[in-house]
């Protein structure tokens, strides 16, 4: 396939950095863009979402943009508001101006953190559950979300806005049994997000083929999405460890876990 020129953001992150590693296999050649400076990479553009020159030069001439930048735990609104709100905004705004025709955008299961978890035998959480946040940080997700709607609708610039679950080399702990996105999984899901014919707006969840499923990735699945990994060879260590989620326990209760009742804090 002929080389796609993608700016991604958030570049320095958790995910970007795995992304770093493993997109350019697709055929993707990456232009890197994180407030942090990234050691060994002098091309990455070191510049804050709120720099709207240094968005609108390292979107000029991308095919399309994944975007990871932002505040990615919980944190004071008045920070949320600049980091993600604005930011993501001054990115569309980039986006459109330039021309730019897809976004892949780091939505969060926290978006809708406060649904409640199915059960072993209840339906799977669909892709339109209603916007139910759990934190600042998942409002600021479910903006993105409407933000991607109205600038498909209006403007034709379309988006997949990826529900995140929780992206790591391995689970550790019990709830990422059900949550898991595995790096290689990470990478094919926004591969098929970048590459599927016709998107407009499409709201997927982000998970590998996890045993203990509690959403539905066929909105996912549509887009070419195969995930090749389990979390459920994890399960014997970590409930070892662990113990079996316990109902009543909040950190099983609700998708969104402890962000419904005790949320980690973004330390910056
Ligand atoms: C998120 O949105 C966080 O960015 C990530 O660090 C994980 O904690 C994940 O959610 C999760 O729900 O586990």
């Amino acid at each position: 396939a002929a080389s796609r020129t993608i700016l991604l953001t958030g570049a320095a992150g958790g995910i970007g950095t795995l992304m770093r590693g493993l997109l350019p296999a697709y055929g993707y050649e990456l232009r890197l863009f994180d407030a942090t400076p990234i050691e060994g990479e002098p091309a990455a553009v070191t510049a804050d979402l709120g720099d709207k020159h240094a968005l609108r030069e390292a979107v000029e001439g991308v095919d399309a943009i994944v975007h990871l930048a932002g505040i990615s735990l919980e944190a004071p609104f008045e920070k949320i508001l600049r980091a993600n709100i604005e930011g993501t905004y001054n990115l569309y705004e980039a986006a459109r101006a330039e021309g730019v025709r897809r976004i892949v955008h780091a939505s969060s299961n926290h978006a809708v953190g406060f649904t409640p978890m199915p059960g072993p035998h209840g339906p799977l959480i669909p892709a339109d559950a209603p916007h139910r946040p759990d934190t600042f940080y998942g409002l600021s997700k479910a903006f993105g979300e409407d933000l991607a709607q109205l600038y498909w609708d209006r403007d034709g610039l379309e988006t997949v806005s990826v529900r995140l679950g929780a992206c790591f080399m391995e689970p550790s702990t019990v709830r990422m049994l059900s949550m898991w996105l595995s790096p290689g999984d990470a990478a094919r899901l926004f591969d098929a997000a970048l590459t599927a014919p016709r998107v407009g707006h499409t709201v997927v969840y982000g998970s590998s083929a996890n045993t203990r499923l509690c959403w539905d990735l066929s909105t996912a699945r549509a887009l070419g999405y195969a995930p090749q990994d389990d979390a459920e060879q994890y399960a014997e260590k970590l409930i070892a460890e662990h113990g079996e989620p316990r109902p009543g326990d909040p950190e099983h209760d609700f998708l969104g876990g402890a962000f419904c009742t005790d949320p980690p804090q973004w330390p910056y």
